[in-house]
């Protein structure tokens, strides 16, 4: 092509874009956002763009708009995007502009909440780690060097969104941003600065000039223009901090983040339901679930300390990318719902009145004809049926009943009438031929090993770059000493910030100790084998994600702070925590770069009879052909102890099957306030034994799979399984129990294409015409 031509060509695409992409204005008032001029009720979901991989994107948007979601949210992850100061990467799981361009592209809106604190659970809150070591810094507050980088971060993003034309306004998807994200109970505890770095948050926001509106989550004193919204498991009581802003829920949380050590929590498709039609009926106008599907802390991205790899969630769509029913379905069914009663919605203010002791109507009434009703029982013991305009009807306990012309009930929330599955972890792989290699203690005149006097700090020390912190060193016992006669060992005493330790004397493990969710510091401490001479003290340290949440979390140590003592010599108590002490970053394994392709071969691995079995600090290897089919795939690692995986390099995550839950499990009812505490499973178990195997990760042939293992566990038990649907049933659950009775409140409207029901599998349709076909049936296939 003659240059000319390539001109001309670039003119046609300059041209053809603009004549596609048509923009539309957005706003706002006390009722709703307006897109173009029209109010909307807008159904949202939050899914992260690093949680899982460019090539699940596609399918989990489209999932999402099958559910009946207008918008997708997402916070920006600084820490991913700007690795160090001013190198910026936006490749791969962080290629930002193709994810907003791809739900462009399936048709729905994009929230974008640039933070950049995002909190989310994820590795300090999204901030880069060596922010925390610009001179003078204070994170959020009316610090200049933390404003100065922000602002730079905020701009960076806003103007890469503008270049690609992705605001509404240009015609593309983003139709919000949110700055700062729940900064209110901040702000409350550190006071004016706190109050003056909220309202330069604000007016920097709206200087970039986005042309679309600006939220701040949790913020009530959110400066005007800006929105101020509700995150939480209810938000109906919620009023925005001025009579012109729409009641707005930015985190609907569709169940809770699981840690190492807790138990999983779940929740009921009923109540969330039940808290979505609650706060629609008390006039809110913005739902967003968070999260509509969690996905994976891969690598070492998990936020904490202590959060677990998985993010699922409990979401309507699980980490695997798979639909999580019937929560994904009933909530699909109750967006119609609320969808048919749009045009009352966003045209009335409702009218409330009594239908009972413990039972409300909300009515919107508009003056051109549009009528919605919510009929709700709060009761949570007994089922009541009330009169509303000429008719009855029956409420179940703790549920709303939908009617979009104010006479036919359409959908209640604690009638679930979508199709329930069960998931199966099917084994796929013949046992792995693993190789072994055994960590090497380091000593003190290692390479790369740093000495100071004392007890340093973790972070400061390594940056973050690796998990892992050695600290060594030396104590001298006398051959004088009376415990050498007596046999009664000196007592070794470790405090430590946390958040795991392992304790080596003289190169052999002592013991292993580790905090927790609630309460990440640890102490060690044991009598320990001492020889008369020098013996060799080796601390592992070990940091399981950095804090992500509480007031200056940046300032939160980890590590062996000491004091450090022996108790039990001739002097009584030796405290050694201000001697010479000598640091090592990392493990050598990593400094090797041993879980990577081109490296992993620069070590003799041992195998067959010789190959290392339950020994801590091991390095596993093995190679495997990917398993035929698209079911997504995961690794149970439940004869494995703690450590870290990859895949063909890259890092699935933290394991620690190790860790068991403990936590309250028990029979789950769905009826009552739910607290996130209220739902759990896995009690007696690994808190997390599945890992999640990007399927994109794996080439047909020859996969490697690195396993570090801090504990001593099994590596012939780690094996690989597809996830499959091996069951789905059509029940009208009802309280629990299928039933074949046909409600009188179940939808009575019937789908547009009764030819392509699946009566055969599913064969409650005819009786009650809830089910109609889903595009996405293809993973439904056995019967009940
Ligand atoms: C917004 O409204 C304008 C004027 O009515 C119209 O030309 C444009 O197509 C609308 N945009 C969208 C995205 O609907
Ligand atoms: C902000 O960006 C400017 C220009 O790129 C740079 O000089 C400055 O160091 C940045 N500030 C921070 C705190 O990152
Ligand atoms: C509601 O009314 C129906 C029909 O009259 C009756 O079968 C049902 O038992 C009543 N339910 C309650 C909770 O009173
Ligand atoms: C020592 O540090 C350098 C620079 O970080 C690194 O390239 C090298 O691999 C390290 N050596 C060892 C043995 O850890
Ligand atoms: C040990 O020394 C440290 C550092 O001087 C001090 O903070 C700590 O209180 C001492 N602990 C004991 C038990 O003597
Ligand atoms: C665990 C938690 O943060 N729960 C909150 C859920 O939302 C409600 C209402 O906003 C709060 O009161 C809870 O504290
Ligand atoms: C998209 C899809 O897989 N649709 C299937 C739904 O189920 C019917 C009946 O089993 C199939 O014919 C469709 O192909």
């Amino acid at each position: 092509m003659s240059s000319k031509v390539v001109d001309l060509f670039k003119l046609w695409l300059l041209f053809s874009s603009w004549v596609f992409s048509v923009s539309a204005t957005v706003s706002y008032d006390s009722k709703a956002i307006l897109i173009n001029g029209s109010r909307r009720i807008l159904l949202s979901g939050s899914i992260h763009y690093p949680r899982s991989t460019p090539e699940m994107w596609p399918d989990l948007i489209a999932k999402a708009k099958e559910g009946g979601l207008d918008v997708i949210q997402t916070y920006v992850f600084w820490n991913g995007h700007e690795p160090s100061p001013g190198n910026y990467y936006f490749e791969d799981r962080y290629d930002l502009v193709r994810f907003v361009k791809l739900v462009q592209q399936a048709g729905l809106y994009v929230h974008l909440r640039i933070g950049p604190y995002i909190c989310a659970e994820w590795n300090f809150g999204g901030f880069p780690v060596w922010l925390k070591f610009v001179p003078g810094i204070v994170f959020r507050t009316d610090n200049e060097p933390f404003k100065s980088a922000m602002q730079n971060f905020t701009e960076k993003i806003v103007s890469m969104m503008k270049a690609e034309m992705l605001f509404e306004t240009q015609g593309g998807p983003i139709i919000m941003s949110q700055i700062e994200n729940e900064f209110g109970p901040v702000e409350w505890e550190i006071g004016d600065p706190g109050k003056a770095y909220t309202k330069w948050a604000a007016q920097m926001a709206v200087r970039l000039d986005t042309g679309v509106p600006w939220v701040m989550c949790k913020q009530d004193d959110a400066p005007d223009p800006v929105i101020n919204t509700c995150n939480g498991f209810y938000c109906e009581n919620f009023t925005p901090n001025a009579k012109y802003k729409p009641k707005m829920w930015t985190e609907n949380w569709t169940g809770w983040y699981t840690g190492f050590g807790g138990a999983v929590p779940t929740r009921p498709a009923e109540d969330i339901a039940f808290s979505v039609a609650r706060f629609i009926q008390n006039g809110g106008s913005f739902v967003n679930y968070y999260m509509y599907h969690g996905g994976t802390n891969f690598g070492r991205t998990s936020g904490g300390p202590f959060i677990a790899t998985s993010y699922d969630y409990d979401a309507p769509i699980d980490e695997y990318g798979q639909l999580r029913e019937p929560k994904w379905g009933h909530l699909r069914d109750l967006h119609r719902a609320i969808k048919s009663c749009e045009p009352a919605l966003v045209s009335a203010d409702p009218t409330l009145t009594s239908l009972g002791s413990n039972q409300e109507a909300h009515v919107f009434s508009s003056k051109s004809g549009a009528c919605a009703a919510f009929l709700a029982n709060y009761e949570t013991k007994y089922s009541v049926n009330v009169t509303f305009g000429s008719a009855q009807y029956e409420l179940p306990r703790w549920s709303i009943s939908i009617l979009p012309d104010c006479k036919t009930a359409v959908f209640n929330t604690a009638r679930v009438g979508a199709q329930s599955s069960v998931k199966q972890m099917v084994p796929v792989n013949a046992a792995f031929s693993w190789q072994s290699y055994d960590e090497e203690r380091p000593s003190a005149d290692d390479q790369n090993v740093t000495v100071h006097d004392g007890l340093w700090e973790q972070i400061f020390i390594t940056r973050d770059a690796s998990d892992y912190l050695w600290y060594m060193t030396d104590v001298n016992i006398d051959p004088s000493e009376e415990f050498l006669k007596s046999g009664q060992d000196p007592l070794l005493t470790i405090w430590s910030a946390g958040h795991a330790l392992h304790v080596f004397i003289n190169g052999q493990l002592s013991g292993t100790v580790y905090g927790g969710l609630e309460f990440p510091k640890l102490t060690f401490s044991d009598n320990v084998k001492l020889s008369p001479g020098i013996n060799k003290i080796s601390l592992l340290s070990v940091a399981v994600g950095l804090p992500n949440v509480g007031t200056h979390f940046e300032t939160w140590n980890a590590g062996v702070l000491g004091p450090v003592t022996l108790n039990g010599l001739n002097e009584g108590t030796r405290n050694i925590s201000n001697q010479k002490w000598s640091y090592k970053i990392g493990l050598k394994g990593e400094a090797l770069n041993l879980y990577t392709v081109a490296r992993s071969s620069s070590v003799e691995w041992a195998k067959g009879s010789i190959l290392t079995k339950k020994q801590p600090l091991t390095w596993y290897k093995t190679t495997f052909d990917a398993p035929g089919g698209d079911e997504p795939l995961g690794l149970d690692m439940s004869s494995m102890g703690k450590g870290q995986v990859w895949i063909n390099g890259r890092g699935i995550g933290r394991h620690w099957p190790g860790y068991i839950a403990r936590g309250a499990c028990g029979v789950c009812d769905y009826a009552g306030t739910y607290t996130d505490k209220k739902c759990q499973t896995n009690c007696g178990e690994p808190s997390q034994r599945w890992y999640h195997v990007p399927r994109s990760w794996l080439k047909p042939s020859g996969n490697s799979l690195v396993v570090f293992e801090e504990w001593g566990g099994d590596p012939n038990g780690i094996a690989l399984a597809k996830r499959t649907t091996t069951s789905v049933c059509a029940a009208d659950i009802f309280e629990g129990k299928p039933t074949m009775k046909k409600h009188g409140m179940l939808i009575q409207k019937v789908g547009t294409h009764p030819e392509t029901w699946n009566v055969g599998v599913l064969g409650h349709v005819t009786l009650n015409g809830l089910i109609e076909r889903s595009s996405l049936n293809h993973s439904l296939h056995a019967s009940c």
